[in-house]
Order: structure tokens, then C-alpha cells, then sequence
């Protein structure tokens, strides 16, 4: 009882971080506090579309991509970019670029209070923008307010003030329900408004939303401002672990060893353990790790000479040659108390 217990407390800990950059944390316009980690390229892919009225029935599509790095644990700096912007149309600029820094001033993601500071450029509407953001989480709820000074509001000079609010309702670890509400006070503009279901994908670091908003791009400045049409679509986000691609700078030897099926040693990742935490090998041998929990875990070396795996969900493997003789220990970064050593002779 008391091992289940455990279990599930830890499952709950170590779901938190990982899930408070994706979708099931956020409404869909709104960005929030959320900085990405150090080490990970964050790439959202937003894509709308709505269908023209009348026999023509043409398709119009506002895609925007989002690109973040963390810098600290508490600060990153990233674009929204935007390739069929409507927000600056004379002269005519279908490209609309957000390059943002962000600070979380205070608090973690996905847990209590949490206050982020963005401010940015915007290209298309020449105009240095920010948001204060605030975002509220408590069990299966998150709400979100952001209040964004815009220094040309699409473009035209005279600064205005946006508000934002919005509100993430998760039904469980897997789905979500949210929507949000912006609208630039001085404007005579149409508010902004999203609503949809946000989803993660079991198994993957990954999240998927499908939404509705009549806001054409989820910039400070394109979601302080209703279109006319309701849009449809959908976003999809991507960490991207820096890590990940080591592989691809390795040499040949390395990625032989990295096949399975030639390892001396086999270690399962069980009941948040390794199991068995001592391997004994000789020089030249491979290990192979193998999750078999149903939480991610990882086999992060400390020492030099040893390359660290990605992210391991259930029924992943990770096999790595020892080449030199010597002591190499390892734990899961996610739960650092899983510890294990692989001894070369
Ligand atoms: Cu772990």
C-alpha cells in the first residue's frame, strides 16, 4: 500500500513540469507565464482556416509558428511568426513576426501562482508590445489574465491598452476544455475569443488542441483583435529536446552501440528503480535499459565519457557501449533518486 501510494504521488509530481508547457495548461490564446526549459527548442504549430461563404467556398489558412528557447530555468526568448497576418494591411504585410523575451517572475508552471513578464516587437505593426501574465492553477484548474500595453496598435500610433482572460478546465491527465477573451480597451475593435478541447497524447511529451476563435494569430497584437469569421483548427506542440539530436554528431562506432540486441546487460527501469542498479562489464560491452513503468524516466550519466538518453516512456529501450574502463553512474532526471552505476573492467 504504501509502494502504491508512492506511485501515484510521484506519478502526479513528475507529470506537472513536464505537462505545464503544452496545451492542457493554457487557453489557446493566451501564452501565459510558461517558459521553456533550458536545453529545449519549444515548437507550437497553431493552424486556422474558415471556409468563405456562397458557392465559392474558398479556404483561408492563418498558420503561425511558435519557436522558444529557455535561457535559465526562469527566462526564454522566442517569435511567433505569422505567414497570412490581416493585422497591418497598408502597406500590405502578410508576414507578421513576434520576437518575445520572457522572465517567470514568480512561481512554477502548472502549480499555485504564477506571473510572467513578455515584451517584444512586433514587425508587421512596427510596435514594441508587452503582457504581464498571470495564471492561476489549482487541481484541474488554470486561470489566466494578461494585460498588454501595445505601443502601435496594428500598426497606427497612440498606445493601447488589451486585457485577456481565460480559463483551462482538465478533465483529467489527457483532456482539457478552455477558452480565453481579449480585447483591445481604446479600439473600436471586435473582442477576441477562442474555446476547444486541448489534448496530451499518452506516451509522447506532445499536446494537440482543435479550437475555434475568431483571432487570426496568437500574438499579442492578433489575439487582442476579433476577425469577423469564426476560424477553425487546431495547435500542436513540440519540445524539442536538444539532447535528442546528439545521435547525429556521433560516429559510427557509437551508433552501432546504440542497436539493440549486442548488449552483455539488460536493466529495467520497474517501481521507480533499476533494477539491477550494478552492471559489471568489460570495455567494449553495451547496456540496455528498458522503462517498464508507466511514467517516462531517463538514464542521465553525470560523468564524461557516457551519453545520456532522451526521454524513455513505457516500453522504450536505450542501449549504450562502454568503451573505456571505469566507473559510470547514472540516475533518471525526472526522479533523482533512481540511481544506478555501470562499472567497466
Ligand atoms: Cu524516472
Amino acid at each position: 500500500m504504501l509502494r502504491v501510494c508512492r506511485f501515484v504521488t510521484l506519478a502526479m509530481a513528475g507529470a506537472a513540469p513536464a505537462a505545464a508547457q503544452s496545451a492542457l495548461f493554457r487557453p489557446f490564446n493566451l501564452d501565459g507565464p510558461w517558459t521553456a526549459a533550458p536545453g529545449v527548442v519549444q515548437f507550437n504549430f497553431v493552424h486556422r482556416f474558415y471556409v468563405s461563404a456562397g458557392t465559392e467556398r474558398k479556404v483561408s489558412n492563418y498558420p503561425t509558428f511558435t519557436f522558444a528557447t529557455g535561457l535559465t530555468s526562469r527566462a526564454m526568448v522566442g517569435m511567433h511568426y505569422t505567414s497570412n497576418s490581416l493585422l497591418v494591411t497598408s502597406p500590405y504585410t502578410p508576414n507578421e513576426v513576434e520576437l518575445f523575451a520572457r522572465a517567470r517572475m514568480l512561481g512554477v508552471e502548472g502549480d499555485g501562482l504564477s506571473v510572467g513578464v513578455t515584451p517584444a516587437f512586433n514587425t508587421a505593426a512596427q510596435s514594441f508590445d508587452g503582457e504581464l501574465a498571470v495564471a492561476y492553477t489549482a487541481g484541474w484548474v488554470t486561470l489566466t489574465g494578461a494585460a498588454r500595453y501595445l505601443n502601435k496598435p496594428l500598426g497606427t500610433p497612440g498606445g493601447d491598452v488589451a486585457l485577456g482572460a481565460g480559463a483551462v478546465v482538465r478533465l483529467n491527465d489527457y483532456v482539457a476544455l478552455a477558452g480565453d477573451i481579449g480585447k483591445l480597451l481604446g479600439a473600436d475593435t471586435a473582442a477576441a475569443w477562442s474555446a476547444g478541447i486541448s489534448l496530451l497524447i499518452p506516451g509522447s511529451p506532445h499536446t494537440f488542441s482543435l479550437h475555434a476563435s475568431n483571432a487570426l494569430a496568437n500574438t499579442m497584437q492578433s489575439a487582442s483583435v476579433g476577425f469577423r469569421e469564426v476560424l477553425y483548427g487546431f495547435e500542436f506542440t513540440i519540445p524539442l529536446h536538444l539532447a535528442r539530436f546528439a545521435p547525429w554528431f556521433r560516429g559510427r562506432g557509437a551508433r552501432r552501440a546504440t542497436q539493440p540486441g549486442d548488449a552483455a546487460a539488460v536493466v529495467e527501469m520497474r517501481d521507480f528503480r533499476f533494477a539491477p542498479d550494478t552492471v559489471i562489464m568489460t570495455a567494449g560491452q553495451a547496456v540496455r535499459w528498458i522503462n517498464a513503468d508507466p511514467v517516462d524516466h531517463t538514464v542521465t550519466f553525470t560523468a564524461a565519457g557516457a551519453a545520456s538518453s532522451s526521454t524513455l516512456a513505457r516500453g522504450d529501450a536505450f542501449v549504450a557501449r562502454f568503451d573505456h574502463p571505469g566507473a559510470y553512474p547514472y540516475h533518471c532526471a525526472p526522479h533523482p533518486y533512481m540511481r544506478g552505476v555501470v562499472i567497466v573492467r
